[in-house]
């Protein structure tokens, strides 16, 4: 397994739609081996590949609380089948917007359809934190960032500040 580098805004790779896998085959696993090993070094509790520069539709992650058995989870070409019509608000935060949170509202629970780590079609209901990861999750595979659920003017200063750090964190 090995650590890979995490991509962060604004960088035009993360508006990327990702794209379907075809097969779930040994390859695939060692991208979500990687993916969930970068994953807990970050640490975060979700990744979609594309944060890691790979435009596939793969997720990885484990709701897991410190000191709990991890519960690693693979969600390959999810797609969501329902959305509840009650909406929920947490605080989210990512791992490619680093240091900013924002409270963001979303279905509170969904249904998802996806193949798992061993290519088997799965469906799932998710409710709490695993409806609002899924979700933010499923919108990197569209390009989309927490950012963009926020007002122009939040958003537009988060960015200013992300590619601020970025310069000087990598001096041209
Ligand atoms: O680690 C993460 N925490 C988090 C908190 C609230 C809502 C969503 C998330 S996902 C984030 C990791 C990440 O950036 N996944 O794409
Ligand atoms: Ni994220």
């Amino acid at each position: 397994m090995a650590i890979r580098e995490i991509i962060t805004a604004p960088d035009p790779r993360l508006k990327q739609v990702s794209k379907p896998v075809e097969k779930v085959d040994d390859e695939l696993r060692v991208l979500m081996d990687d993916m969930l090993e970068t994953m807990y070094a970050a640490p975060g509790i979700g990744l979609a590949a594309i944060q890691i520069g790979v435009p596939k539709r793969v997720i990885v992650m484990d709701l897991a609380r410190e000191g709990e058995e991890p519960q690693p989870r693979y969600f390959v070409n999810p797609e969501i089948l329902t959305t509840s019509e009650d909406m929920a608000v947490y605080e989210e935060g990512c791992l490619s917007v680093p240091d900013f949170y924002e409270d963001v509202e979303r279905p509170a629970t969904c249904r998802v359809r996806y193949l798992d780590y061993q290519g088997e079609i799965r469906e799932h209901d998710c409710d709490e934190m695993l409806a609002t990861c899924l979700q933010h999750e499923m919108d990197h595979l569209e390009g989309i960032l927490f950012i963009d659920h926020l007002s122009r003017t939040k958003r537009e200063m988060m960015l200013k500040k992300l590619a601020k750090q970025k310069k000087f964190k990598e001096p041209a």
